[in-house]
């Protein structure tokens, strides 16, 4: 690669994704190999936007998020995997925008991860289209966060539990589907899906249950993205949340990420179902809410929470592409 310039700089952009069959647990911490596979809707709405360039003027990697400079082993730890591939010796000045609340349980960590991927693998001259099928460039993926192969492709993802990798299940060009996304906090959270994983992995009873009935869940959620069915697909994605919250909630300590006004908006959203609206939820590693229904309902939908979250934090989300190139 060419010395100092920034002639090499690549900016790319990714979309978060929603997991509807979770993945909670390692098999192997090192390689960051789920124990679990899952299936996501990557969204459209809350993305991260990255510009990297190697420059051979500077003596460290120089991270900016949101205009604020950050130290971040993960960055230099998947610039150095990189380097390596590449050859390249100089570090990189990188720059992210994100509109996704950071570390608050949002999959930041997802489109941050999957965005600085893809602009470091072009701007230190690798090349190759179709990387979500490039073993090597997963395993970067993979290792930087675990969800964020997902966040590669558009639409419903499978991640393999066995290979590590992804495959698009739908790109939802004909199913209107949407994700209403209930942000019910803006603090960061106080243990990591990284740290707490492990801890249910070493110390939740329920630990091997999780991991011994998922199969059912993903032939579920299969079988109803197959059919189009959304009620199917709703009902499983709620299955799958409640199985995994149940499952950290049992470790010790306790792990717990929903809050009060998370059990609101799970109560209203299922007496919308009583009214007749198709409206499921599903959260993360963090108390925010998200509600899959039809593109029809989705007004109702956040009709029915203005009484609880303020309209700012209420979002009609719809499914997006997969990480792509964009113009610097
Ligand atoms: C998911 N989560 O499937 C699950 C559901 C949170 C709850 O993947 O340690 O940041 O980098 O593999 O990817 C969040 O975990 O964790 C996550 P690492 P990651 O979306």
């Amino acid at each position: 690669m060419n010395s100092s310039s920034t002639e090499n700089s690549v900016t790319a952009q990714a979309g978060i994704n929603i997991a509807l069959v979770k993945y909670w647990g390692k098999r192997d911490p090192f390689a960051n190999l789920p124990a679990v596979g899952s299936i996501s809707l990557t969204l459209d709405t809350f993305v991260t936007t990255t510009t990297v360039c190697f420059d051979d003027g500077l003596d460290r990697d120089h991270f900016v998020l949101n205009e604020a400079a950050r130290d971040d082993e993960r960055v230099t730890h998947l610039l150095d995997q990189i380097r390596k591939t590449a050859r390249v010796e100089h570090f990189a000045r990188v720059t992210s925008v994100n509109t996704v609340p950071t570390a608050s349980g949002l999959a930041s960590s997802a489109s941050g991860t999957a965005a600085l991927a893809l602009a470091a693998w072009h701007a230190a001259g690798l090349s190759g289209d179709k990387l979500a099928e490039n073993p090597t460039f997963l395993d970067m993926v993979r290792k930087g966060s675990g969800s964020a192969p997902r966040s590669l492709l558009g639409g419903l993802v499978e991640l393999d539990k066995e290979t590590g990798g992804v495959q698009c299940l739908n790109q939802m060009d004909d199913w209107p589907l949407r994700m209403v996304v209930a942000r019910l906090s803006r603090e960061e959270k106080s243990v990591s899906s990284r740290d707490g994983m492990a801890r249910t992995r070493a110390t939740s009873p329920y630990f091997g249950a999780w991991v011994q009935n998922h199969p059912t869940d993903l032939a579920d959620a299969r079988n109803a993205i197959a059919r189009r069915d959304l009620t199917r697909l709703g009902s499983v994605m709620e299955r799958s949340t409640m199985r995994m919250h149940a499952c950290m909630m049992a470790s010790d300590p306790p792990l717990r990420y929903l809050k009060g006004t998370t059990l609101t908006v799970m109560d209203r959203v299922e007496s919308l179902r009583d009214e007749g609206i198709g409206a499921w939820y599903t959260m993360d590693a963090g108390p925010h809410v998200k509600i899959l229904c039809h593109a029809d309902d989705a007004p109702t939908v956040v009709n029915a929470l203005a009484d609880y979250v303020p309209s700012n934090d209420l979002t009609i989300a719809r499914p997006g592409p997969g990480a792509h190139l964009v113009e610097s």
